[in-house]
């Protein structure tokens, strides 16, 4: 299967490229999207500001600049608020968004953090599945399609999920 899970952080990877955990500015933040914009330096934030923020569940791409990876997707995940918010759906389409730009830009191998199961508070059960279960819908839908998945955990809980759910 082209999906893998790892542990570790997503800006040191050697793929063509990492998808940001953003918020709705692209303007930077903590979390995964902290540590991106550190490793890849303020040309970056440079070329953020030219974007005009994204909305929640849509996905937008930079240069990687200092990072391996050529480039990054910035997706923005929903604030769990209960779940009757479309939370669910919305966390589904970046992960569907993100991935539909990756084919546009030909890109072969792609790595995903945990989206929205930091700051924003998703729960990481749901969050996992969700996150399989659209990536797999992607694949079906693109079955020739040459795109390695990789997903990065950088907290024991979401790596031990991943693993079981993978099998
Ligand atoms: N590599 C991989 N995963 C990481 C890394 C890393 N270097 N650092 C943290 N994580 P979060 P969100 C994991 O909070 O919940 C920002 O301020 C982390 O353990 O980064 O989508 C943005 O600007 C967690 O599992 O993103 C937004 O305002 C996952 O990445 C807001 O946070 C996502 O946690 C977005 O919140």
């Amino acid at each position: 299967m082209n999906i893998k899970v790892i542990k570790g952080d997503i800006t040191r990877l050697d793929v063509d490229a990492i998808v940001n955990a953003a918020n709705n500015t692209l303007l930077g933040g903590g979390g995964v999207d902290g540590a991106i914009h550190k490793a890849a330096g303020n040309e970056l934030l440079e070329e953020c500001r030219l974007l005009n923020g994204c909305n929640t569940g849509d996905a937008k791409y930079t240069k990687g600049y200092r990072l391996v990876a050529k480039y990054i997707i910035h997706t923005v995940g929903p604030v769990w608020q209960g779940g009757n918010s479309n939370e669910p759906e919305l966390l589904a389409s970046c992960y569907y968004r993100s991935l539909e730009l990756a084919k546009s830009l030909d890109i072969k191998a792609i790595a995903f953090p945990n989206i929205s199961t930091g700051v924003f508070g998703f729960p990481k059960i749901q969050a996992a599945e969700i996150a399989l279960k659209t990536v797999k819908q992607f694949l079906q839908a693109n079955p020739f399609l040459p795109i390695e998945i990789t997903f990065v955990c950088f907290d024991d809980e979401n790596y031990d999920l991943y693993h079981q759910l993978l099998g």
